[in-house]
């Protein structure tokens, strides 16, 4: 009769099982003895944890989600098994997040909401137990304990059904877990561009939806509102996503995707002898800084306003001094009480503030105004004001009709 021989796979499991009864089993060896927390073994094992999980001394506690939790957050990342792996080491603060510095098995908890610090820097989970049951609550997760007390030496196993997540899985996840982000995730929804903010794998995109210029940059959320006005970061770095891939900074005013006034567009569009025309006349300064007002603005550029102090033979000084001039010209560049965009001009005269005629006239693209001493060509037709209450069209001439005090005084010195 042949005796027969144990193969050395047997020989090796015999071993490692008198080893494991001998002394304290670590972290490692039970998870890898545990088939529900097979993905988890594969994912530590990933990562440069092994030898410090491999101690069974140690005494600590690990949230350790089950196989259905890490399949689920490949879902919520948008990324496969292997891709997730194929990470290494920078999954590692994702795995230490799991394990609290301290032994807690279930009944040590306390209850009610404790927050303890994880082998990851700086970062806390809150642990919740209420009656029998015990919540994780992670930045970007909530996990349910569903098997307690697992002992691994000093240390305690909690089997959870969610991976728990450093950072957000997307700005909208971001926007509904932050109180203090719920206007906006209630503006992303109303604008129906929760689907793009949802998207774990954006990153490195721009995308502008009614021209909210919303620029995905590399590892950086940056908003770029069209109108000029200054926010500033009150919250920096919110992580999103693994590495992270994006991040969102709080800012502390609403970054505009249009222009809040006509003051504003022309701040932003650098028409600042127009500004400097508009406080030394004086009049109409409130309604152009006025998000409610209406109406329509010839715009003329800086070096429109330079031609016509050549022109003139007049400094700028002289220009802006003289208050009869400066009335003449700012009137005939104000349509009141109406927002036209090129589309809607016909071409013949046109109501402005000004009692001297003005004309519109169309030629294909090509929109001009025709007053008594000038004519002038819209170079930047439409720039919207406050969703089209006003209008903006820069022009690249200054509109004169009469002669204003300062053009008499220099030709008659003449
Ligand atoms: C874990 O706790 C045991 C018992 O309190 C202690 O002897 C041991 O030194 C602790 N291990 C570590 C790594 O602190
Ligand atoms: C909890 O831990 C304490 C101290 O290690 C131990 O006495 C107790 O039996 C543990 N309870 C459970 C349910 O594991
Ligand atoms: C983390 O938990 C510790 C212990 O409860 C606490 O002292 C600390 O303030 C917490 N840190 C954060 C960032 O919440
Ligand atoms: C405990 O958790 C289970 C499953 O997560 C849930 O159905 C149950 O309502 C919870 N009980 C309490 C008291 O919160
Ligand atoms: C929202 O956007 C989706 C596509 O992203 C579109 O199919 C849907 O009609 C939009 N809904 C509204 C109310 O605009
Ligand atoms: C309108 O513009 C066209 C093309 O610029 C020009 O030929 C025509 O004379 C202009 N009409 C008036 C009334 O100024
Ligand atoms: C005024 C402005 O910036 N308009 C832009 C809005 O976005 C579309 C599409 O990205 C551009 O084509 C427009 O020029």
């Amino acid at each position: 009769m042949a005796t027969k021989r144990p193969s050395g796979a047997v020989v090796f499991l015999l071993v490692g099982s008198l080893v494991a009864t001998s002394s304290a089993q670590s972290i490692f060896e039970v998870l890898s003895s545990t088939p529900s927390l097979a993905l988890l073994t594969a994912g530590i094992s990933a990562t440069g944890l092994v030898s410090t999980l491999s101690d069974p001394t140690l005494n600590v506690t690990l949230f350790a989600p089950s196989n259905e939790a890490l399949l689920g957050v490949l879902t919520d990342l948008g990324v496969s098994l292997e891709g997730l792996l194929a990470l290494g080491t920078s999954l590692t603060p994702v795995f230490q997040y799991h394990v609290v510095q301290t032994a807690l098995n279930a009944s040590e908890i306390p209850s009610g909401d404790t927050s303890l610090p994880t082998l990851a820097a700086g970062a806390n989970l809150t642990i919740t137990k209420s009656d029998a049951n015990i919540t994780v609550k992670s930045l970007g997760s909530d996990a349910n304990v569903i098997q307690a007390d697992l002992i691994a030496g000093g240390s305690r196993i909690h089997i959870i059904d969610r991976v728990l997540l450093p950072f957000f899985v997307s700005i909208a996840s971001a926007l509904s877990r932050s109180p203090a982000l719920s206007t906006l995730l209630t503006a992303v929804q109303t604008a129906n561009i929760t689907a793009i903010f949802s998207d774990p794998l954006l990153t490195a995109t721009v995308f502008a939806p009614s021209n909210l210029s919303v620029v995905l940059a590399g590892a950086n959320v940056v908003v770029t509102p069209l109108s000029a006005i200054t926010a500033t970061v009150r919250i920096a770095d919110i992580p999103i996503g693994l590495g992270p891939r994006s991040v969102v900074h709080v800012v502390d005013q609403l970054l505009l995707p249009f222009y809040s006034s006509v003051a504003n567009a022309a701040q932003s569009s650098g028409l600042t002898t127009l500004l400097a025309v508009v406080a030394a006349d004086g009049r109409f300064g409130a309604q152009l800084s006025d998000p409610k007002f209406v109406g329509t603005i010839l715009a003329p550029t800086d070096a429109a306003f330079t031609a016509l102090l050549t022109r003139m033979g007049l400094t700028a000084e002289q220009l802006l001094s003289d208050r009869a001039t400066l009335a003449s010209i700012l009137e005939l560049h104000i349509l009141p009480g109406v927002s036209l965009k090129v589309a809607q001009l016909t071409s013949g005269p046109v109501t402005t503030l000004s009692a001297a005629p003005l004309l519109a006239n169309i030629t294909g693209n090509v929109v001009t105004f025709v007053a008594a001493q000038s004519t002038a060509t819209v170079i930047a037709p439409d720039v919207s004001v406050n969703l089209d209450r006003a209008v903006v069209h820069v022009i690249d001439q200054v509109l004169c009709s009469v002669m204003g005090a300062a053009m008499l005084y220099t030709f008659t010195r003449v």
